[in-house]
């Protein structure tokens, strides 16, 4: 993408409804809800909350896009493909109005949303347009006389539940498979975070998606339990809280058996060798701590660093944290803007509190910044040990915990000991160390010399509780289709 144009400070609400069926709609109920600016603490727009019975009409409407005479399920692979492609195109028309709509919701700097968020969203979607007449099945030289073969169909009707932190790409994440491979969807987005995506809704009926395709619920909790129960839905893919994910997992249990995937919390450790470049070290656990705000759910907060290196380890850390620049989101200086919500900030403040009382050695940081806004400075604790309740759980805030170790075998272990498991990294110069490490880490990502590095041709997902199934890449597809056998009885074998 090319260079950031000035952002819009106070982009235009346009969208606040509920879509359902390529239209506009109030929620049934007629209620709102409040939109935080995050920088501020101040109401953006209200919102209509969507509850279960839009999730019901929302379904309704997936389900008849669904049906085998459908627009949708007759149209040609190729032309799912070439419609993804244009909604893709429609984002880089809007770019700045997209990126400044994400700053002014989220908080995160304008200089992200528009370098990362906006242009990794249209190349997930454009990703999937590439696969969309390309996920073909198999001929199998079969026993007997058939011809057997399979097709890779859709699922159906995917219900879609995403978080606040990563608005915009969440639901490119989400819907491009699911379009791709022939779906229809209703996603609710966080209620912190709900207007890019309902901006984004907008584009995909100008696309042309077909009436029913793309149904948005905005809303809370309630309204994602209604996904996850509901009958008519085939699929259920959330990212979330482990807690909520439990509830989710639970709720196809009880209800239909649902298809389910999970992109739940982390607690990723990343391990500097003592003969890594030092500086790509520092810098790369820097940005694996703090990028987002902390809020990223494969965020490096344990910092496993050698003895030999560990006291000039932390020195550049700290150095580096107090560069860190954090203020205005729109100011294209900064790197660091605020938390969610008054509820992100008081956990992220209980723990740093926690991690003072439990002993650890709070190295930098460690208070709000200002009184206006939910700003936190950028905390680096030292002489954490692996017990510390800020050593296990999830904070989901700029804090990194920093631990020694001596040896390879004794730093797997303890990279290991953890109930989360979805992503790693070593920085090492060691081809041996980066092999041993990349193979015995129970990660779904394990990166080397480098952090936060998620690719659209690459899976990501969770090991243990980080989850359950793969998004992106090729194994993405997997989530949103069934395979089918066909075995046909031929007259005359020829195998
Ligand atoms: O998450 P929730 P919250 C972690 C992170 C954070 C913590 C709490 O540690 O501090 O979770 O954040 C919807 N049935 N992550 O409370 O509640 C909700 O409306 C169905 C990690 O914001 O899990 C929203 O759309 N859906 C993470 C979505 O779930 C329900 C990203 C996520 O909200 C529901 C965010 C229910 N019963 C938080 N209750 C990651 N993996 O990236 C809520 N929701």
């Amino acid at each position: 993408m090319s260079a950031a144009p000035k952002p819009i400070p106070q982009p235009e609400v346009k969208l606040t409804g509920v879509f359902i069926n390529n239209k506009w709609q109030e929620s049934s109920s007629g209620e709102t809800f409040e939109t935080i600016n995050p920088t501020t603490g101040q109401v953006i727009t209200r919102v209509a909350k969507g509850n279960a019975e839009d999730v019901n009409r929302a379904v309704d409407a997936a389900r008849a896009a669904f049906h085998r005479k459908s627009p949708w399920r007759t149209m040609d692979a190729s032309h799912r493909g070439r419609l993804l492609n244009r909604l893709a195109d429609l984002m880089e028309r809007d770019a700045n109005y997209i990126a400044s709509l994400e700053t002014l919701d989220n908080g995160k700097p304008f200089a992200m949303s528009y370098g990362v968020d906006v242009p990794y969203s249209v190349d997930v979607l454009r990703y999937y347009a590439g696969w969309a007449d390309k996920n073909h099945g198999k001929t199998i030289p079969v026993n007997g006389n058939f011809l057997g073969f399979t097709r890779h169909e859709a699922v159906g009707v995917c219900g879609q539940i995403i978080p606040w932190n990563f608005p915009l790409l969440m639901w490119a994440w989400k819907i491009g498979p699911a379009l791709a491979t022939g779906n229809t969807v209703v996603l609710k987005p966080a209620e912190q975070t709900p207007l890019t995506a309902l901006y984004a809704a907008e584009l995909c009926k100008e696309a042309g998606f077909p009436d029913g395709v793309v149904n948005i619920i905005p809303g809370f909790g309630d309204a994602g339990a209604a996904i996850a129960n509901h009958e008519g839905v085939d699929k259920v893919a959330f990212t979330g809280s482990t807690e909520v994910g439990k509830l989710i997992q639970q709720a196809a249990g009880k209800s239909n058996l649902k298809k389910v995937t999970l992109e739940l919390g982390g607690k990723s450790p990343n391990i500097i060798m003592d003969d890594c470049d030092l500086d790509l070290a520092v810098e790369g656990a820097h940005n694996g701590t703090f990028f987002n705000m902390g809020q990223c759910c494969c965020a490096g907060t344990r910092v496993f660093v050698h003895r030999n290196i560990y006291d000039k380890f932390i020195e550049k850390s700290v150095q580096r944290a107090l560069k860190r620049v954090i203020g205005n989101p729109f100011d294209m200086k900064t790197e660091q803007g605020p938390q969610i919500d008054q509820e992100q900030l008081d956990r992220i403040m209980g723990y740093i509190e926690v991690g003072k009382k439990e002993g650890a050695n709070l190295a930098v940081g460690g208070k709000r910044v200002g009184n206006k806004g939910y700003f936190v400075e950028p905390t680096i604790f030292t002489d954490v040990d692996d017990n510390m309740t800020i050593a296990r759980e999830e904070i989901f805030g700029p804090v990194q915990q920093i631990m020694k170790f001596d040896s390879l075998d004794e730093v797997i272990d303890r990279a290991n000991d953890s109930n989360y498991g979805l992503a790693a990294a070593v920085y090492s110069n060691n081809i041996n160390t980066i092999n041993t490490i990349t193979q015995a880490l129970q990660s779904g990502v394990v990166w080397v010399n480098t952090y936060n590095t998620i690719l659209p041709q690459t899976p990501f997902g969770g090991y243990k509780m980080s989850g359950i199934g793969r998004e992106l890449g090729e194994y993405g597809l997997e989530a949103y289709t069934q395979v089918k056998t066909s075995i046909i009885a031929v007259p005359h074998k020829m195998s």
